[in-house]
């Protein structure tokens, strides 16, 4: 059988909030995606992951959904969705929707109509408590965004489970006809021709609310492979769902071939090994080179034979890679054509996140008032009430927070980097004078032309989506190195994350008479005559034997 189309494409995440702005209200939206179809067909991209941009109060920038079948105004109209739908098919670019069905917007008319009564039939639709004798709510469980996560309506005399904030009611998913309604809408998209969906925080669904068991609750696969039954079978695209809790020991139950379920799941393992245990996300990012190698060793080698992985560096809710990885300063781009060559001719589909083929940089923030973010803006609050001054907590979100990746996409070095010619809703980083589009793609040394290459080599060498994958030099602390291995053909993957010359040992190598499968100009260093690797130096070589 063919391979699916997915495991050779390249998916490229588009946050329609910061990508491009056609009408200049500051507000990025989907005429301004239709502007920017030709940046990613020169990029080679195979299919667009699209951040929500159905109608939203925004609290959430569109993770919180009150009609899931319309277009937010501010984005668009469903005529221009339809239309970005056909010019990106005209370029063979699929667009996968996101799919935010663990929770809509407190202002979705199911919610509205849940909250005044118990009788309507949208009541069920929700996850509610009794108050305890005392009045409070069954636990102290807090929510993502800060307070708890139980809530009062007045109304109804009850409670409502909202496990990221008030604004974000659970959607019940032990309720048949939720799952109904869920399922004829995925279809509604699914039918229109959408190259398949994303799902938000899958893991949470069929929650254990009683026993506190929020993710990879007993239900959650049953009602995957119902979804799978009900939405996915039969059609030819991709499913991927956001999974913080999966592990290598559970990745499989989600993309194992006779699961029938989903495709592949993002996983955080290499992020949250950099985390402190105690502190979590918002404490330092403590990267450790072996650490990350050997988390994704283990998923590699756990999706060798059955499943697929998910390759990424990051998204809408992460630092930039050049902030966490690599350099800001001299060696920004050494450090992004690394950073993507050793992660993305691993074995699995990689999704770029916009901005990232240009190697953009984190927020250049000086004050508290100039962060968006609902998660950033709930921890600040958070933070004081334990004392945290304010310089010290922007110090923090500027290294870890979610706005870092959402700051606009930098077109050009004019006003407002190109994204648009009024206000953007969140300010522009400076350095975009320097990092843009229009500079970076006239240089062949530069983060796209990079990129392009990555993405053409992985549709023309079958090794990167089926060969072997074998971790070499695990314990070294600056440098990451794989072969990958497929009858006839070897692949020597190789980068530095040192900001200085590391020492090189020719034995290391393995057996081969490695050649690079990059043009060069001859000004790359030969991989054989290296007696110490150049800061961020990277490349990728065959066995020509
Ligand atoms: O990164 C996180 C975990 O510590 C959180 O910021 C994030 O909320 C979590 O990854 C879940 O993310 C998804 O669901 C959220 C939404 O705010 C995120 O943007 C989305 O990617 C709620 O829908
Ligand atoms: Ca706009």
């Amino acid at each position: 059988m063919a391979q699916p189309w997915w495991k050779t494409a390249t998916g490229y995440q588009i946050y329609p909030r910061s990508f491009c702005d056609s009408n200049g209200d500051g507000i990025g939206d989907i005429p301004g995606i239709i502007s920017k179809l030709d940046h990613l067909e020169d990029l080679g991209i195979g299919f667009i992951w699209l951040s929500p941009v159905y109608a939203s109060p925004m609290r959430d920038n569109g993770y919180d959904i009150s009609d899931y079948r319309a277009i937010a105004p501010e984005f668009g109209t469903m005529a221009d969705f339809d239309q970005m739908l056909s010019e990106a098919a005209s370029r063979d670019i699929r667009i996968v929707m996101d799919l935010v069905v663990n929770h809509c917007s407190s202002d979705h008319p199911w919610f509205l109509a849940a909250s005044r009564s118990t009788e309507a039939p949208e009541h069920a639709l929700f996850y509610w408590a009794e108050p305890e004798v005392d009045g409070g709510p069954p636990d102290d469980q807090r929510a993502c965004f800060g307070g708890p996560a139980w809530h009062w309506v007045e109304a109804v005399g009850k409670y409502y489970y909202g496990h990221f904030g008030p604004q974000q009611p659970d959607l019940n998913w032990h309720n048949p006809d939720l799952r109904d309604r869920i399922y004829d809408m995925m279809n509604w998209w699914l039918d229109k021709g959408i190259g398949g969906f994303r799902l938000d925080v899958v893991d949470l669904l069929g929650k254990d609310l009683k026993n506190r068991i929020y993710h990879q609750a007993p239900d959650l696969h049953p009602l995957l492979r119902e979804m799978h039954e009900r939405c996915f079978a039969g059609r030819d695209i991709l499913t991927v769902g956001e999974s913080w809790s999966a592990s290598p020991e559970t990745a499989i139950f989600y993309s194992g071939r006779d699961r029938r379920e989903l495709d592949m799941v993002f996983s955080f393992n290499q992020i949250e090994a950099a985390w402190d245990p105690d502190i979590g996300r918002y404490g330092p990012f403590l990267f450790d080179l072996p650490k990350h190698k050997q988390v994704l060793a283990a998923w590699q080698h756990a999706l060798a034979d059955d499943g697929w992985n998910a390759l990424f560096l990051s998204n809408h809710d992460l630092p930039r890679p050049v902030s966490l990885y690599g350099d800001e300063g001299p060696l920004r781009v050494a450090s992004a054509r690394m950073i993507a060559t050793v992660t993305y001719l691993m074995r699995g589909t990689p999704f770029l996140f916009q901005g990232e083929e240009i190697g953009m940089t984190n927020a250049d923030f000086t004050s508290l008032d100039q962060f968006r973010d609902i998660e950033t803006l709930g921890q600040a609050k958070e933070q004081f009430a334990l004392g945290v001054d304010e310089a010290t907590f922007v110090q923090g979100a500027l290294k870890n927070g979610r706005d870092n990746a959402r700051t606009p996409m930098q077109w050009t070095s004019g006003p407002h980097a190109g994204f648009s010619s009024g206000t953007p809703w969140i300010d522009v980083n400076a350095n975009h004078s320097r990092i843009n589009v229009a500079a970076d793609k006239t240089d062949p040394d530069g983060v796209f032309a990079h990129y392009e290459n990555l993405i053409q080599l992985r549709r023309d060498l079958p090794v990167i989506t089926d060969g072997d994958f074998t971790l070499l030099l695990a314990d070294h602390p600056d440098i990451f190195a794989y072969l990958r291995e497929i009858e006839g053909m070897k692949l020597l993957v190789l980068g530095s994350f040192a900001k200085t010359p590391v020492p090189f040992d020719q034995r290391w190598l393995p057996q081969g008479r490695w050649s690079s499968v990059f043009d060069d100009d001859g000004s790359t260093p030969q991989l054989h005559s290296l007696s110490e690797l150049p800061p961020f130096f990277s490349g990728a070589w065959i066995d020509v034997n």
